[in-house]
């Protein structure tokens, strides 16, 4: 593998050679590398995840034909399990109102709730990780619900969840005084234990962190001192890039910046030692580009859809066994944050009409944006996608995003081997202003059509993003071809 600078032709546009290497040592990315997030009180209404909800379906296999669906977010610790028509509500223990988390409003989820949800999941073709709630819930209950869960979802049911970034926990539902990674764990036992003697064959991910990546290295130096401990698969954070969206700080050139990346790179390498220890996998299994709810004009635009796929890629070549990005209707993640979202504060404040700002989606990062009762792909969901291209493939080791970054330019690339056999190239061209040139260089010998999509729009600031498939094809020669990336434009380059 060899990368040099050709020549940086005025301005506007840099050339650069790339080599790509034949061998398929980097990681392999799993078939259902892509995935969703949910609040788990989207099964309030047990019509949302249903296999009448055409429009949700639709644009579930439009993202991937083999997703994953994450059920957790911060509602998941008011839920309660209701097993019958007439089950009594429980007592509830009490819990404080702070900023950004919800108000103690309970709701129930029943089996109707969860029998849609395995129909949803056949219509799609998606897997779930399942969240119960720790926060508010006991052993017994969660043992129950897991019971009826794991019959009803059968295959589907990758894995549970037990709470929702218990690193937050002291704000609102434990003692700040004394709330640590080893209570925590101690408690996540108890709930793991009763469940996995109700269902032997259980498996879990865990900790489901906000930030604290510190609680997962805690965590896999505890593990080796827990007597038959439960089956734990994944090892498991959250992401979001910053927040609230009144914060001046969450925008365009931060968010699409080398150095955000760079971040992304030191909790991944956290992550993935911590994961080594406990032959578990990581999985980024909530997250997004803006706590709550999303900024509008950052969030919902196409800036977010080159952020996605770089984002996503970056985690696939840290071994992530996937990526969940949070959205959801705008009632359950307003819920999910107190009731409403920083960023309509901001639109009403700038003057926007009630029709303007009904026509941004709710919540601002949603990936799947419902208008009325239909649903559409936002674009953030299409960098998604995009590096969901990659999905069951074997990156090649590469110095690629080095060797970019080293000619100024903002851009990353990554390369892979597909469960095809073919050789694909993905290069994100994040930067506002110059386009690049590249030469690919697929070795001496190497044969082939050359097939190119595009993941564009009009601006970095559009509220639109489209995945092209160019009909032009082309043939290589010597081994070689060229490909142009314009500015705010990603390129997939296959060699079929
Ligand atoms: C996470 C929560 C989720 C929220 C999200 C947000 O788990 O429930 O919707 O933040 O703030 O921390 O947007």
């Amino acid at each position: 593998m060899a990368a040099a600078r050709l020549h940086a032709q005025g301005q506007g546009k840099v050339r650069i050679a790339l080599s790509i290497s034949k061998d398929a040592t980097g990681p392999h990315i799993p078939i259902d590398f892509v995935g969703l997030s949910y609040e788990v009180q989207q099964l309030a209404d047990p019509s949302f995840f249903s296999a009448q909800n055409s429009g949700l379906i639709r644009e579930f296999k439009a993202l991937s034909s083999t997703g994953v669906l994450r059920l957790g977010g911060n509602t998941s610790e008011f839920a309660y399990w209701k097993p019958k028509p007439d089950s009594s509500e429980p007592e509830h223990p009490q819990v404080r109102e702070v900023v950004g988390e919800p108000k103690a409003q309970y709701y129930a989820v029943t089996p109707e709730a969860v029998r849609n949800l395995a129909e949803f999941l056949q219509a799609t073709g998606w897997n779930c990780i399942y969240g119960i709630g720790m926060g508010t819930n006991t052993p017994a209950r969660a043992a129950e619900e897991a019971v009826f869960v794991d019959e009803t979802l059968g295959d589907r049911l990758q894995y549970f969840q037990i709470g929702n970034e218990a690193d937050l926990f002291d704000h609102h539902l434990r003692d700040p005084k004394t709330w640590s990674a080893k209570m925590y764990l101690e408690e996540w036992l108890a709930l793991a234990r009763a469940i996995a003697v109700r269902v032997p064959a259980a498996k879990f991910g865990m900790p489901d962190v906000a930030s604290k990546a510190s609680w997962l290295t805690e965590i896999a130096d505890e593990w080796p001192s827990i007597q038959n401990p439960p089956h734990v698969t994944t090892l498991t954070h959250h992401y979001y890039f910053g927040g609230p969206a009144t914060n001046p700080d969450v925008n365009i050139p931060n968010l699409l910046k080398p150095a955000t990346m760079q971040k992304v790179q030191n909790t991944a390498t956290i992550a993935s030692a911590a994961a080594g220890k406990m032959s578990a996998r990581v999985r980024m299994t909530e997250g997004n580009t803006c706590y709550r709810g999303g900024k509008p004009g950052v969030s919902d635009v196409f800036a977010a859809a080159l952020w996605s796929a770089d984002y996503s890629l970056l985690l696939a070549s840290n071994d992530y066994s996937g990526v969940n990005l949070h959205g959801g209707t705008g009632k359950s993640v307003a819920n999910s944050v107190g009731g409403s979202l920083p960023g309509d504060s901001l639109l009403e404040a700038k003057g926007e009409t009630p029709e303007q700002i009904a026509a941004h989606p709710h919540p601002f990062y949603t990936p799947i944006a419902t208008f009325g009762s239909d649903y559409a792909l936002e674009p953030v969901a299409y960098g998604l996608k995009f590096a969901g291209s990659f999905s069951g493939g074997t990156l090649l080791k590469t110095e690629f995003s080095t060797k970019l970054q080293d000619t100024g330019v903002n851009a990353t690339a990554y390369a892979a081997k597909l469960p095809d056999g073919h050789t694909s190239v993905i290069i994100l061209n994040k930067d506002a202003a110059t386009d690049l040139e590249l030469e690919l260089d697929f070795g001496r010998g190497a044969r082939g059509v050359v097939q190119t999509e595009t993941l564009h729009a009009p601006a970095l600031d559009s509220r639109e993003a489209h995945i092209s498939t160019s009909t032009n094809t082309d043939s290589l020669k010597q081994g070689r071809c060229s490909v142009i990336v314009p500015h705010a434009t990603g390129v997939r380059v296959t060699l079929s």
